[in-house]
């Protein structure tokens, strides 16, 4: 069933690559193999997620399935906006959550009143699904449905009939609007909801209550280019995290049989994949640009930095695994200017990684071909079906990669001929020294593509060898790369003990700053080389500086006021020290609504700060607060009184400077916190420059 081949519109690749593969010069494939809709959705690689549902209105990231339609109406909803940004970002799609675990449905279904024809977007005659698949089709790019088997909005969930449900959504899903390239099955099944006005919990056997094979089956006769996504595929499955990356080992060989959506094991055993795995079902990582899946103001601050998106880029399709990235739209239906911003740093930082392939001015030699039509120069195009093969039974091979004079590198691409299998088990990567073959990596898996970042190198003889395969390797690409150093500004943190660390995530760059607010460059400043002490007040101005090329980041310039080393809080909970050690990410619930800190000196004040916590999941904000000091501990002088008023949509560091006061003690109460409960703190400091 899974192997049914869809005719239709086949793009010219696969004619030649069913050509290549019926040559009988041509090496035997090692099963699994994939499915030609398999192979035309790995050549997508990269897109995108939309989560855009009642959640984005009510602030949840699960909705219960009792929401009142009435509240979805978004002010700006302009599908095209989404379309664009993921054609510029070099999305070739987009998947969105036409029906969430909460029910709601983005298109006006037949089947339930749960959905945007009960809501006051377009006076309910709206229909997301059809916006956003024309939009997409005015880009070029494909579209996905995301669809919730769970729905706690559904009376009969649970029962026979929420089956015959789910069916009816599914075909009018996959038959009224175009052609989709991936239905995504999400594998969080079951538990507690609304169901109609139940409010209970309901269990399902993960195993047995759906009917997949009868699923599988209609998506197949009303989508059959469609590649289906769940743990257990059948075509694409869950990489087993959400944090966008893949395995140094990934396969995309999977013991499909013993997998099913859902199974708790499923990230642990089964999501790298299995070298003996019985089917092809390759990895898709999914991941969101900020914290959340849904849209929350609080998480404007959390978009993923450059950084942070380039390496999910290397982790995933760089780990024979495709990309998924979310866009939480917010409330006006648009994707947020911030992760605009973001996702287009990204697809630019990529283009430069990228631009220039060095293998094209190479001579490669291979030690072993399995003759005319498999030299290795095969590897120097990016035609996937032409590809470098050795003869029948020769594993252990190489290719020499030569330069007429030396050049640098940082990158190494390694493409296998997929329709063939996943063959390559183990590979190394060496250049040639005055000393003679200095190996520089030992990989194990390929597949799709696999792509190496490596430090720069010199040189002008590189040889991969495969040194463990499952038969004869079949290589279609290989690239050699000098990408741009990645010139971010360097991270600074100041500990406790005024202890400063500068952090870059890139080798071959220097960290230079200044102590005097002047612009650092590397006649002015001193290069940063181990942490320092900096226990007073000061300002740090710093920059990242390419070695190779001299370029640098933006500046940065971060404030620091008084190091908390003397510091001690007045009470006996050991967590109570997370409030004064200068690390954002630990944090302390007070049982009370105040907290009192020695300073360890006499100090002048002329303000303090309160940094929220910063995790995912937080609570206890301070909203009101009260903030005194004290020369004694005794007699206490109320400095400043008032209201974080946005703390919730924007957790970032609160500052509140009053007139300069000496104090030795000081205590910060908490009137009222923005959920009452019990008050939760990242961070307390005082300022005290003017
Ligand atoms: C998960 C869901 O529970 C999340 O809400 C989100 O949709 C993510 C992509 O998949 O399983």
């Amino acid at each position: 069933m899974y192997n049914m081949i869809n005719a239709k519109k086949l793009p010219l690749f696969l004619f030649l690559l069913s050509w290549a593969c019926k040559d009988p010069s041509a090496p035997s494939p090692v099963y699994p193999i994939p499915t030609e809709r398999q192979l035309i959705w790995h050549k997508l690689e990269y897109y995108g997620f939309i989560h855009f549902n009642i959640n984005t209105f009510t602030d949840m990231e699960w909705g219960k399935g009792d929401e009142n339609p009435a509240i979805f109406d978004p002010s700006a909803l302009d599908t095209r906006q989404w379309a664009k940004v993921a054609k510029e970002a070099g999305m070739k799609g987009l998947i969105i959550t036409a029906k969430h675990h909460d029910g709601f449905c983005l298109w006006p279904s037949k089947y339930t009143e749960h959905s945007v024809k009960n809501s006051p977007w377009k006076d309910g005659n709206g229909d997301l699904i059809k916006e956003l698949a024309e939009s997409c089709k005015a880009e070029g790019i494909g579209l996905g449905i995301y669809y919730s088997p769970w729905d706690r909005n559904h009376a009969d969930y649970g029962d026979e009939a929420y089956i015959d449900y789910m069916k009816n959504q599914l075909t009018e899903l996959l038959s009224n609007y175009g052609e989709l390239f991936e239905i995504w099955f999400d594998g969080a099944n079951g538990g507690t909801g609304y169901y109609g006005g139940a409010n209970e919990e309901r269990k399902v056997d993960k195993r047995g209550y759906y009917p997949w094979e009868s699923i599988y089956e209609l998506v197949r006769k009303l989508q059959p280019n469609a590649v289906i996504f769940g743990d257990a595929g059948p075509d694409v499955r869950w990489v087993g995290n959400e944090e966008g990356h893949a395995y140094p080992s990934t396969w995309s060989n999977l013991m499909r049989d013993s997998v099913y959506a859902g199974m708790p094991e499923y990230s642990e055993k089964y999501a790298r994949g299995q070298e003996n795995g019985s089917h092809w079902v390759p990895a898709e990582a999914d991941v969101s640009i900020r914290p959340g899946w849904y849209y929350h103001a609080y998480e404007d601050h959390k978009v993923k930095s450059l950084s942070h998106l380039l390496d999910i880029y290397y982790k995933s399709i760089g780990q024979n695994s495709a990309l998924l990235i979310n866009f939480p739209v917010d409330r006006r239906g648009l994707i947020h200017e911030s992760d605009v911003d973001q996702i287009m740093k990204l697809s630019t930082k990529i283009k430069e990684d990228f631009e220039i392939d060095l293998i094209k001015n190479a001579k490669l030699v291979a030690s072993n071909e399995r003759g005319k039509g498999y030299e290795a120069d095969k590897v120097l195009d990016n035609e996937w079906e032409t590809y470098w093969a050795t003869e029948d039974g020769v594993v252990n091979s190489s290719i020499e990669i030569t330069y007429p004079q030396k050049i640098r590198f940082n990158r190494f691409l390694i493409q296998e001929f997929i329709a063939l299998g996943q063959r390559v088990k183990s590979f190394s990567l060496e250049i040639q020294t005055d000393e003679g073959w200095q190996e520089i990596h030992q990989g194990t898996t390929i597949g799709a593509k696999s792509i190496l970042r490596l430090d720069d190198h010199y040189t002008d003889k590189i040889r991969l060898s495969i040194l463990d395969a499952k038969a004869s390797p079949a290589i279609s690409k290989v690239g050699v790369f000098d990408a741009p150093k990645l010139l971010v500004q360097p991270v600074i943190h100041r500990d406790k003990e005024g202890k400063v660390r500068m952090e870059i995530p890139e080798s071959g760059v220097d960290i230079y700053y200044t102590l005097d607010g002047t612009i650092p460059s590397k006649s002015n400043g001193e290069q940063y080389t181990a942490p320092f002490i900096l226990k007073n007040a000061g300002k740090i101005t710093a920059i990242s500086i390419d070695q190779n090329s001299d370029n640098s980041s933006e500046t940065l310039t971060q404030n620091f006021d008084i190091a908390k080393s003397n510091w001690r809080v007045i009470h006996d909970d050991p967590n109570s020290i997370n409030i004064i050690d200068d690390d954002p990410n630990t944090n302390w619930t007070n049982p009370k609504n105040e907290v009192s800190i020695d300073l360890g000196e006499l100090i002048h004040i002329t303000g303090f700060d309160y940094l929220p916590p910063q995790g995912r999941y937080f609570g206890g904000l301070i909203f009101k607060y009260k903030f005194s000091g004290s020369l004694d501990g005794k007699n206490w002088h109320d400095l400043a009184i008032g209201e974080f008023s946005n703390i919730h949509n924007n957790p970032i560091r609160q500052e509140v400077r009053f007139e300069k006061a000496q104090s030795r003690l000081i205590k910060l109460t908490s009137l009222e916190t923005w959920d009452g409960t019990a008050t939760q703190y990242a961070e307390i400091g005082v300022l005290t420059q003017e």
